[in-house]
């Protein structure tokens, strides 16, 4: 196979510990087919553009670095202040800046104009998410012939929202600079095409292929995934460790919740935090029973909105605590430091519910690692948002809209209450399409399209 490229936003060095969402868990399977991956090193300098590269078991990693403007504009400014809220529905939180649309542009070309050199001609080249969206067809123009891809991580909106962005039409045609364009699920792909097909006038075939003049664009549905049985492994391994063993003695015999999140207000924190309080007060016999533990990664605190979260989740805790709590029992636990992934699978195995409720999310990774820690004797209730894209694949999950704190608090009555039996079908089948849906699978089905052995799907 030719040398697989991967271009991401953040470059997970070799040897830096992962961080919390990192695209290296999605794509440890497929690191042997890796020549290069090529990024963000997540560093700022005086005057950016600095690159620096290092070789690890095969794979070269070569990243830059960037100036604190071009942060400022580029990553928290049009990536995350613009295109992150708008792609998850929130148009009333996005700031759109012409600046920062600049700085946008002008950051992606330097990582084309860095990647050039390094580029060899018959290069597959991936490229990850929406810091990335115009880089495709900046190597074009500067007369790439490989075949370039591009994965969307997160959700496509239908035409009305994404209208609201100013200048959205460059990038949909940005898009339609590559060969391939990935989604999570149908509903993305099939509201990126209507949005094409409206804003740009293409004609689409039935395979979802958009005819631009000289060059087709295929685009595909390929689900993330995990690798379920080893995850579940590393849970049956976590199980017996000191941790688990303090977790499971503070908890007195009682049941465990759990929640797993970076702090980002796509994931529904406010909203799952009052359900828990609705919970507690609508349904007593859940008291002195129950306790719910949240892990919630601080993440892009430099943008204002991650930043105002915080202060929100810090007070409702203490509210829910103060209110509901007795000298020997606290009802939530609230914890806003990293864990890490082999002790959360441990947690997540020992946990009666799992709550999965973002606001809008593509996939949720967390909804498969909590299905695949479970121990399927006694296993535990997944509640999950009908807005992540895993509840297009998960519909054994208890599923509920997360905009309805009451809805969400009477799932989380039935995961408590359901029967081992029930439990255990809906775990049979939820574990059956966390093994369908692998990181393996993923990677597979993006890279033949990618190198053109999914030629099926073209016409
Ligand atoms: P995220 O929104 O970052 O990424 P999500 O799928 O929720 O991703 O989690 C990815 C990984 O991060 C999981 O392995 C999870 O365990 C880990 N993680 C999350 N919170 C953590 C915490 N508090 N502590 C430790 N680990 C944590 C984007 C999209 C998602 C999509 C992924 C992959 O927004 O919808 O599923 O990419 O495509």
């Amino acid at each position: 196979m030719a040398r697989l490229v991967i271009v991401s936003n953040r470059v997970p060095l070799p040897g830096q510990s992962q961080r919390a969402g990192g695209l290296a868990i999605v794509l440890q399977d497929v690191m042997d087919h890796v020549g290069l991956w090529f990024g963000w090193n997540g560093n700022t300098s005086p005057n950016g553009g600095e690159t620096q590269t290092v070789t690890h078991r095969g794979v070269e990693y070569a990243t830059i670095d960037l100036s604190e403007d071009d942060y400022q504009k580029f990553y928290v400014g049009y990536a995350n202040s613009a295109l992150w809220p708008l792609l998850h529905f929130r148009l009333g939180l996005m700031e759109f800046r012409r600046e920062d649309l600049e700085g946008y542009r002008s950051v992606n070309k330097l990582y084309a104009d860095t990647l050039l050199k390094l580029l060899r001609p018959d290069d597959l080249v991936w490229v990850h998410d929406y810091h990335l969206i115009p880089f495709g067809g900046m190597l074009r123009r500067m007369g790439v012939r490989s075949r370039i891809g591009f994965y969307l991580h997160i959700p496509f909106v239908p035409h009305s929202v994404f209208s609201g962005l100013p200048q959205g039409d460059l990038l949909l045609r940005d898009l339609c600079e590559y060969d391939v364009v990935g989604f999570q699920t149908e509903e993305h792909r099939n509201d990126f095409l209507d949005t094409v097909r409206q804003s740009l006038g293409h004609d689409i075939s039935d395979a979802g292929v958009i005819q631009v003049p000289g060059r087709p664009v295929q685009t595909i549905v390929a689900p993330v995934g995990i690798d379920g049985l080893a995850f579940n492994r590393q849970a049956v391994r976590a199980a017996g460790s000191k941790n688990n063993k303090r977790l499971t003695d503070s908890l007195n015999n009682r049941h465990l919740m759990i929640g797993v999140d970076r702090l980002d207000y796509s994931k529904g924190l406010p909203n799952r935090f009052e359900a828990f309080n609705r919970l507690l007060t609508r349904f007593p016999e859940h008291s002195q029973h129950v306790s719910y533990l949240q892990v919630a990664v601080p993440s892009r605190e430099d943008v204002s909105e991650y930043a105002s979260l915080r202060p929100v989740l810090n007070r409702m805790a203490g509210d829910i605590n103060g209110r509901h709590g007795t000298f020997d029992w606290v009802p939530l636990r609230y914890m806003s430091q990293g864990v890490s992934r082999g002790t959360l699978a441990g947690f997540h195995r020992i946990s009666r519910v799992g709550l999965v409720t973002p606001l809008r999310d593509g996939m949720n990774l967390v909804a498969h690692e909590y299905v695949a820690a479970q121990n399927a004797d006694d296993p535990g209730v997944l509640v999950l948002s009908r807005f992540a894209g895993a509840a297009s694949y998960f519909q054994d999950a208890l599923i509920v809209n997360p905009n309805d704190p009451d809805e969400i608090a009477e799932a989380m009555h039935a995961a408590l209450l359901m029967p081992l039996a029930e439990r255990r079908l809906r775990h049979m089948r939820l574990f059956e399409n966390v093994l369908r849906l692998t990181a393996s699978s993923y990677c597979q089905t993006f890279v033949n399209a990618l190198s053109g052995k999914d030629k099926k799907n073209e016409r």
